[in-house]
């Protein structure tokens, strides 16, 4: 039943988020006017602060020739429109409610079958490698699209430094468990803490990004500080955010999602536009901020993933 609930609200967020982020805007403009009217004040004393707060810059950035050139989206829905279901199920909320999640101190654990078992401070993993700018596109299973200019580097350069065993096949994620910081985990609408997982091929392929930024700044809480993988070729649920673990394996790890509703969420969910979820088509996306919908391209149309996946059956293996 909570399966059911977590997927019903996902459903009902497919249309009109363009109409809805206005009619927000709209409301709290009247509300406000009518508000100081009232009291006899300034409009601006009565507004809340801003959810979206400026972060550090991050400097340095180099280019990536993985970037599209596509009109990317603008912060502001960005950093306000998430899904995180630590913090809510609604995705306006995160936002608010991760305004002061500590973000530091951060030591990411890698283990498993690797030679180094190392206890990493984020900070130093930040500086492993130089950061890039890499301009996505991002698909949510739920029908939305973003173009976003993630920070980071390859996750191959953190996945080197542990020296994986041979018979590591795949890696694990985890995200953070801290009901007292994280309202959703509060919550039984997922097994917390959240899981991810990869093939080690897909780990190590030059797109799967270690991501601690975005348009040039620190990343905001609400989209995964300080530290979260990004997957531009695969459902948004599985670029997963806050990671405090990342473990080596030889067995296929059961993804969160997969986990609670295994015949709408596989283990590789690679963006498919020939592959219907259960309940609804894969087959278009609405960009935020767009009105029309778009056709969605297979991989997200990143082609050079398809060598991955040849001679699986991706119907099977969705
Ligand atoms: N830990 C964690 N990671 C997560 C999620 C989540 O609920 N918890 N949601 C996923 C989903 S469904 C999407 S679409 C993206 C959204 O990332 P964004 O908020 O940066 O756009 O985060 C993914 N990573
Ligand atoms: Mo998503």
């Amino acid at each position: 039943m909570l399966i059911k609930k977590a997927a019903d609200i996902a459903s009902s967020e497919i249309t009109s988020k363009s109409l809805y982020l206005n009619r927000r805007k709209f409301l709290a403009g009247s509300a406000a006017l009518g508000a100081a009217a009232l009291a006899g004040v300034g409009v601006h004393s009565l507004a809340s602060p801003p959810l979206v707060e400026a972060n550090a810059k991050i400097d340095g950035l180099q280019k990536s020739p993985f970037s599209t050139t596509e009109n990317v989206t603008p912060f502001k829905d960005v950093a306000s429109y998430n899904n995180y279901y630590e913090f809510s199920t609604d995705k306006y909320e995160p936002a608010s409610l991760a305004r002061n999640f500590k973000t530091r101190p951060w030591t990411v654990k890698i283990d498993g079958l690797v030679k180094k078992k190392l206890e990493l401070d984020v900070d130093s993993i930040m500086k492993m490698a130089a950061p890039e700018e890499r301009i996505y596109r991002h698909r949510c299973v739920e029908g939305w699209s973003i173009v976003v200019p993630w920070v980071g580097f390859s996750l191959s350069e953190l996945i080197k430094r542990a020296e994986p065993l041979g018979k590591a096949k795949f890696v694990e994620f985890t995200t953070l468990y801290d009901p007292g910081q994280m309202p959703g985990q509060r919550r039984d609408v997922l097994r917390w803490p959240y899981v991810e997982g990869l093939r080690m091929d897909e780990a190590m392929h030059p797109l799967a990004l270690l991501c601690f930024g975005m348009y040039g700044e620190v990343l905001p809480n609400q989209n995964g500080a300080p530290l979260r993988i990004v997957l531009p070729w695969k459902y948004g649920f599985k670029s997963a955010k806050a990671i405090v673990r990342v473990r080596f394996v030889e067995n296929q790890p059961v993804n969160t999602w997969q986990q609670s509703a295994p015949q709408e969420y596989g283990f590789y969910s690679n963006v498919n536009p020939n592959v219907d979820h259960p309940r609804w088509s894969q087959a278009r996306e609405r960009r935020l901020g767009e009105f029309g919908k778009r056709p969605t391209l297979m991989f997200n149309g990143y082609d050079q993933v398809a060598g991955l996946y040849s001679g699986m059956d991706l119907r099977k293996n969705y």
